[in-house]
């Protein structure tokens, strides 16, 4: 259905991409999405309201939603379908950050093996070990076929693959696409010469150095755009200075990149984790974004590239010249990506991603990640219920609380520390026990927490140190500005792995570590953990989420407590308990209490 300005606010609702991008800007705003269903606002048609919300809005931003709109015709299916296998769906992820595993590069990550090996890990997702010169921690390439000095040698990488098949894990590793280096050959050559190949393999502008070409902003703080003087021209880049973006429109680089991802695959890497790809297809010209949806999603232009013209093209020829071959894995870090459009990137049959990472659960409506807030799992609750009941078999999920872009989820669900061990192990469950693909981040499973930092000089990241600058300059006080960055800084992740913590947790039967291994473990054996049917249970209770998981091979239980007062257990009778964070999973549910329950079991019968 093509859409415009005579078409009515439902017939948005009503477009797949619509919804979400309706639902997205709610969710900013903090507020539900219950007025856009009233059917008196359904009928506006959008020119009124247009013309009713213009001076709020500003010129431009129907038309470019409407645009964002008409770019896909199909529409997720909507007829239930059983999910076909994959060893993608079964396994247990474990994402390691290398600069702070254990601070020895791929030597020090293969020593761990054994230890990832029996907590019950099936793959690993590398975190960018290529040549940098780490201004993003190697997020910022500068050869995609170099090992960064301080983490080892090409040597060290074929090793670390053998390791891993040798014990029967797989070996995921990150790409990053979107941007290079300002030190890649192709940067440095097409920035010297205007006739080099390389020229079009970014986005450059010639201009005067007072007026950049659009009005994006960096993530990173500042305008998206570096100026080289001695050149007079403008180079765009979104996220640091230093990590320039590609232009995906040019045939000859697209070529490079599909040679270097089946040169890493033939070196036997099992897949990849695709850095913000929802973001490598521009809208031509790249056009203003709208100050509007700028102040609302904090960043200037997402709407020009989060959701691009020809991302799905690009995604599906990706996958065929390069993937498919090698029946390689994908999942792409899609931040902004709705439910809709995550379905569509997902499903099998449109040939694109097999997995995305949607970030909606991270924050509670309202809250962005530098907001110092509580966190309310009743939102994750309510995330889990709306996204997971839609896939109808068509896509998978991804299951994950943290990575090393986000400050600890336990810390932000009790600042105070009090109920951190009993909280991670409520996430281990739910992580282990909903249906989707798990991805354990490195130190989950010790319960990892916020690190006390107390200035900003112990602050090492460049997004957090960019986005303090930009706090400075929008007059915040240094001190409200640290406050913001301490709620949100990624170095919350990046500490280093606490290896004492580990060796202590192991020894000990009730710690977090046991306690994920154990699950783990059981999960291996449990059919309906995996392909069993979702139901949940109690849907509209703030204080639990509760659901089964229905197989042939037998049924179980799981319920949890969302907060931290005393609840009563609800498990049906007949059901036996299996496993759960407290030592006597009966009676009434402790603060962040999870159980599972086995409901029948057909092997015993
Ligand atoms: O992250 C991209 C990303 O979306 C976030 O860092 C984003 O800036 C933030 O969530 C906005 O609120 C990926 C990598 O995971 C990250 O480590 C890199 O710094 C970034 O891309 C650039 O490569």
């Amino acid at each position: 259905m093509q859409l415009g300005l005579e078409s009515r606010v439902k017939d948005l609702c009503n477009h797949p991409l619509g919804r979400d991008i309706i639902e997205k800007l709610l969710l900013q705003l903090g507020k539900s999405n219950r007025w856009v269903d009233n059917p008196i606002v359904g009928n506006l048609r959008l020119k009124t309201l247009k013309r009713l919300t213009g001076k709020k809005v500003g010129p431009g931003f129907f038309d470019a939603v409407l645009g964002l709109l008409n770019i896909e015709p199909d529409s997720p299916k909507a007829e239930e379908i059983t999910p076909e296998p994959a060893w993608w769906k079964e396994a247990v992820f474990y994402q390691v950050y290398p600069r702070s595993f254990t601070g020895q590069g791929l030597p020090g990550i293969i020593k761990k093996l054994d230890y990832l090996h029996k907590l019950g890990i099936d793959a690993i997702w590398l975190s960018p070990v290529y040549d940098s010169p780490n201004d993003d921690n190697g997020y910022d390439i500068r050869d995609y076929y170099g090992i960064m000095q301080e983490f080892g040698t090409m040597e060290d990488m074929e090793t670390l693959i053998a390791a891993l098949h040798d014990r029967g894990m797989k070996l995921v590793m990150d790409l990053v696409v979107n941007h290079t280096s300002d030190e890649h050959h192709w940067f440095k050559e097409a920035l010297a010469d205007e006739s080099s190949p390389y020229r079009d393999f970014y986005f450059f502008q010639k201009g005067n150095s007072d007026k950049p070409p659009n009005n994006w902003t960096s993530f990173f703080g500042g305008l998206a755009w570096n100026y080289y003087p001695g050149n007079n021209i403008w180079a765009l880049h979104l996220f640091s200075k230093k990590q320039m973006d590609l232009n995906w429109e040019s045939a000859a680089l697209r070529e490079e990149i599909y040679k270097m991802v089946r040169w890493w695959l033939a070196k036997g890497v099992d897949g990849f984790r695709l850095d913000v790809i929802n973001y490598i297809s521009k809208f031509e010209g790249l056009p203003d974004g709208n100050e509007f949806i700028g102040e609302l999603m904090k960043y200037t232009g997402v709407e020009r590239y989060f959701y691009g013209p020809k991302l799905h093209e690009y995604l599906r020829e990706l996958r065929k010249e390069a993937f498919e071959p090698y029946n390689a894995f994908s999942v792409g870090e899609t931040p902004g990506i709705g439910l809709r459009a995550g379905r569509l990137l997902t499903d099998a049959y449109r040939k694109e991603l097999d997995l995305i990472f949607n970030f909606d659960h991270l924050e509670v409506p309202g809250k962005t990640r530098f907001d110092d807030y509580k966190y309310d799992l009743y939102h994750l609750k309510n995330f889990y219920i709306k996204h997971l009941n839609a896939d109808k078999g068509h896509g998978w999920h991804t299951l994950f609380f943290n990575n090393h872009d986000n400050p600890r989820m336990v810390s932000k669900i009790d600042p105070s520390g009090e109920y951190a061990k009993s909280l991670a192990k409520l996430l281990a469950v739910l992580q282990l026990t909903l249906r989707g693909t798990p991805f354990i981040y490195q130190g989950d499973e010790i319960g990892a927490e916020n690190e006390p930092f107390t200035s900003i000089e112990q602050i090492v990241d460049v997004e957090s140190r960019g986005i303090y600058e930009d706090y400075l300059v929008e007059g915040l006080s240094p001190e409200a500005a640290f406050k913001r960055i301490l709620a949100g800084t990624r170095d919350h992740a990046r500490a280093m792995m606490k290896w004492e913590e580990v060796a202590r947790q192991q020894e000990e039967c009730e710690s977090v570590l046991v306690f994920y291994q154990r699950l783990i473990q059981w999960r291996k054996n449990t059919p309906s953990c995996v392909y069993g049917a979702l139901e949940f249970v109690d849907e509209k209770n703030r204080d639990a989420l509760r659901y089964k998981r229905i197989h042939e091979d037998g049924s179980i239980f799981v319920e949890a407590n969302l907060c931290a007062k005393i609840i009563k257990s609800t498990a049906p009778t007949g059901a036996t308990f299996l496993l759960g964070s407290y030592k006597n999973g009966v009676g009434d549910l402790q603060p962040y209490e999870a159980r599972v329950y086995e409901l029948s079991s057909k092997k015993r019968e």
